[in-house]
């Protein structure tokens, strides 16, 4: 596209974007704080729709990024109740996340992360209920037990991704969860080269993060070297398409600089279409090369692996649909969205249909794979599906969703969001067995929907009932920074344990009686096993000596639903928060001599209060 063009199109975007300002600067506000304009029975209608009564539960879970707080919310639909947070990259003082030493060891020093793309673990493409693993940019994966909703595993950063925004996709069956480099860098990591040698000397990956079908654990399987492209998003191929990997890229350009302006030159970026099965087979064959310690795949040197496929300039999301056999994929400043065909793709790859290569990869024919170019509307970035052959497409630009046929290629919808619509979510909609129902819409502003609570402004959340031909819109919620994806599960597929049994707790250090509560010594060494239970903490003082090391091992030996107790330690920054059945351990030195009280900070019974004892650390 030359220079001309260009900024007309950006002009177009701009003028578009100052219709949209414009629209909801001038929105009138009711006296009574309600929006002017709904009618009565469309608000009668919403809010029957999206009421739960007291005590009555919501019918799916929400899984929601917390982009860069570094956490997983959790809400109920349609109710859209915020019900949980879950700490994964960040300390979360609230559930003590980020103080004991088991979960200090698991975030490694670092204090934050930055999530994007929950990922719920699958049986033959369906959600089964079993973990959620979610990305974050600097290398990592975590894992989340959904019988316990907590951080049980983070791996990572893995060798040699940077920027790992193109995660956390599981396959079909849960083998891998994948990863992706969105920012290339010279490789291995550590190695320096100048920004002008960016085309040649900096190099992507892909890697896959294999999982243990038994309890879920991670490990490094194996990577594949890529061009120095910015990989954004994946999507795993499922029933047709499985055994596929799909992600979007941008910067094929292979540009420094001003991206917006360097980036953006080339018509058509690619989605690189990645065989997983055939990589995994060429790994067994030993025909990994050794790179900063991981076993990478040089597409140069095995062939079939990799095919990249042209798509429309700068595109962001990839979706595939829950036959598998289209794979959606949208350039981010166009007005169409493009379907590609497996059946298409497999064929070309067969016949050599190829228009040239990159760095040993083989481009297929964009005329040779698409299905179809569908007029959704302005800035499409991501997919969503129904049970019924219908696919959602957000559009950023028009701040619109799009509804419309797979087959037909038919716009048979569009419903506003407010603002600026990045993700959206569906009931189980990017399983092989969408729900339909319920659509979320997740928006990048919220601007004059909500009490004004300063600059730092609220993304906003929005449901939509999908259930009938036409959407419609139902609810406001407003979220932490940042809503990207979400993925929401029905209720019934997860049975969260309320305690932690005491027959489960291995842990060598607990104790559930509060006459085994108290203090040993070896040399500067002090272990101190605490039981906490309704309403003391057991020992009630705890005396040491300056310099000791001081391990304390706390068990909440209850085993009642809802009773946690604490245990803060102000002047030395402790904050531990214990479920019934629990035991969590934390290290310090006594380094400053006095008397320090330690308190249950979690209001647990009429005499919470009451709950504390003290630290005497003397001087000698
Ligand atoms: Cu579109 Cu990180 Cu998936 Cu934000 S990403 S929107
Ligand atoms: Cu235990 Cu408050």
């Amino acid at each position: 596209m030359n220079r001309q063009r260009m900024q007309l199109l950006f002009s177009g975007i701009a003028v578009a974007a100052i219709l949209v300002l414009a629209a909801y600067s001038c929105a009138p506000k009711a006296p009574s704080g309600r929006r002017a304009g709904a009618a009565v029975s469309d608000i009668a209608f919403a809010a029957q729709k999206t009421y739960v009564a007291p005590g009555d539960l919501d019918e799916y879970y929400m899984f929601a990024s917390g982009g860069h707080s570094g956490q997983i919310y959790v809400y109920g639909i349609p109710s859209m109740r915020h019900l949980s947070t879950i700490p994964v990259y960040t300390p979360y003082p609230a559930t003590g996340y980020g103080f004991d030493d088991e979960t200090k060891a698991m975030l490694g020093g670092l204090t934050w992360g930055d999530v994007h793309h929950p990922s719920l673990s699958e049986t033959k493409g369906d959600y089964d209920g079993r973990w959620l693993f979610v990305n974050d940019m600097n290398g990592r994966i975590a894992r989340v037990d959904l019988r316990d909703f907590k951080t049980h595993q983070i791996l990572g950063p893995i060798a040699n991704v940077s920027g790992n925004h193109g995660s956390a996709f599981v396959t079909p069956n849960t083998e891998y969860a994948m990863m992706a480099s969105r920012f290339s860098i010279p490789l291995p990591k550590g190695t320096p080269a100048p920004v002008d040698k960016y085309a040649t000397d900096y190099k992507g990956v892909v890697a896959a993060i294999k999982i243990d079908p038994q309890n879920g654990q991670m490990s490094l399987g194996w990577e594949i070297l890529m061009p120095p492209f910015d990989y954004d998003l994946g999507d795993a191929g499922k029933l047709a398409s499985d055994g596929w990997m799909f992600w979007t890229s941008y910067n094929t350009e292979r540009a420094t600089g001003q991206l917006e302006v360097t980036a953006s030159q080339r018509d058509r970026d690619y989605i690189a279409a990645v065989n997983w099965r055939e990589a995994e087979k060429a790994i067994a064959a030993g025909k990994g090369d050794d790179l900063g310690g991981v076993k990478v795949l040089d597409p140069k040197k095995v062939p079939g692996i990799v095919y990249l496929m042209p798509c429309g300039k700068s595109p962001h999301g990839v979706d595939v649909s829950p036959d598998g056999k289209y794979i959606i994929g949208s350039g981010k400043l166009q007005g169409v969205t493009t379907v590609f065909n497996i059946e298409k793709i497999l064929t070309a790859i067969r016949n050599r249909d190829f228009i040239g290569e990159e760095d040993g990869i083989p481009v297929l024919k964009y005329e040779s794979i698409k299905d179809a170019e569908v007029p959704v509307g302005l800035g499409p970035l991501h997919t969503q599906f129904g049970p019924d052959g219908y696919a959602y497409t957000s559009l950023f630009v028009d701040s619109a969703i799009a509804k419309w046929k797979l087959g037909t290629w038919e716009v048979v919808d569009k419903v506003p969001m407010s603002y600026s619509i990045g993700h959206l979510c569906a009931a189980e909609g990017d399983t092989v067995s969408p729900d339909g129902k319920w659509l979320v819409g997740l928006n990048k502003l919220s601007h004059g929907r909500h009490l004004s609570v300063g600059p730092s402004q609220p993304e906003s959340s929005q449901l939509v009932d999908i259930s009938e031909e036409k959407m419609k819109l139902l609810y406001d919620a407003f979220t932490e920074p940042e809503p990207h994806y979400a993925q929401m599960i029905k209720a019934d597929k997860l049975h969260p344990i309320e305690v932690y049994p005491k027959a489960e707790n291995h842990n060598p250090l607990a104790i559930w009686d509060v006459k085994d509560a108290g203090m040993t010594r070896q040399g500067d060494q002090v272990l101190v096993k605490v039981a906490e239970v309704r309403s003391t903490i057991w020992p009630t003082a705890i005396t040491v000596k300056r310099g000791d090391t001081v391990k304390v091992a706390i068990t909440n030996i209850e085993q009642t639903t809802d009773e946690l107790h604490g245990f803060g330690l102000l002047d030395y920054n402790i904050n531990l928060v214990v479920d019934p059945g629990e035991t969590k351990t934390v290290t310090f030195k006594a380094d400053k001599p006095g008397v320090f009280p330690y308190y249950c900070t979690n209001f647990c019974s009429a005499l919470h209060q009451e709950m504390q004892g003290y630290l005497v650390v003397n001087v000698q």
